[in-house]
C-alpha cells in the first residue's frame, strides 16, 4: 500500500516536473499536483488576504480555514470547492452559518459568490472552509496549503497558517485583539 502511494506520487511528480516550470516544481514539493495547475493559470485578479486557521484539540474531527478574498477582476466568480492537503484532512467543504431559531448552525453550501470588485470574508459564524476528518490536529504555528477552485475552473492557493483559538491573524484587516495577542508575531506590526 505504501509502496504503491509512494509510486503513484513518483509517477505525479514526474508528470509535473518538466522542464522549465522550476515555480511548478518548488509548489509541488509542498502542494503536490494542485498547484502546478493553478501554476498554469493566472489567477491574478483573486487576492487572498489575513488567512487563518485555529489549532484544534486531538478530540475536534473538524477545522476551519478563514480569508478574505478578493475578485479584482470586470466579471463575477465563484467559488465552488476547496481541497486541502491530503495528509491533512479527509475532504475539504464550502461551510456558512445561519440562523435556526435562536441557534446558529452550520450549513454546507454550494459556492460563494463574488461579484466583480468585491471581497467577502469568511470568519467564525459566517462563511468558513471547513477541514473535515483531520487526519491529525492543527496545531500552532503550523502551515496548511488550500486550493479554492473557481467556477471557471481557475484555481488558487491559500497558505493557511495555524493560530492559537481566540487569536487573530497577524495581517487582519479587522479589529485587533490585544488581550488575546498571545501568540508569537513573526512580523512585529506597528500600533497606534
Ligand atoms: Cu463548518
Amino acid at each position: 500500500m505504501l509502496r504503491l502511494l509512494s509510486i503513484a506520487l513518483s509517477l505525479c511528480l514526474l508528470l509535473i516536473n518538466l522542464p522549465g516550470n522550476a515555480a511548478a516544481e518548488d509548489m509541488a514539493k509542498t502542494m503536490a499536483h494542485d498547484a502546478a495547475h493553478d501554476a498554469a493559470h493566472d489567477m491574478a485578479y483573486i487576492e487572498i488576504t489575513a488567512p487563518y486557521s485555529y489549532a484544534t484539540s486531538a478530540s475536534q474531527k473538524n477545522g476551519a480555514a478563514f480569508f478574505t478574498v478578493t475578485n479584482t477582476s470586470d466579471k463575477d466568480v465563484t467559488i465552488t470547492g476547496a481541497a486541502a492537503e491530503n495528509d491533512i484532512a479527509g475532504h475539504a467543504e464550502l461551510h456558512t452559518h445561519i440562523m435556526d431559531g435562536d441557534k446558529m448552525m452550520m450549513r454546507r453550501v454550494d459556492g460563494y459568490d463574488i461579484p466583480a470588485g468585491q471581497s467577502i470574508t469568511l470568519e467564525p459564524m459566517g462563511h468558513h472552509i471547513m477541514l473535515m476528518d483531520l487526519k491529525t490536529p492543527l496545531k500552532t504555528g503550523d502551515h496548511l496549503a488550500l486550493t479554492l477552485e473557481f467556477s471557471n475552473g481557475d484555481t488558487k492557493p491559500v497558505d493557511v497558517p495555524v493560530i492559537a483559538p481566540g487569536t487573530k491573524p497577524d495581517s487582519s484587516p479587522a479589529t485587533t485583539q490585544h488581550s488575546n495577542d498571545n501568540h508569537h508575531d513573526s512580523q512585529d506590526h506597528s500600533h497606534h
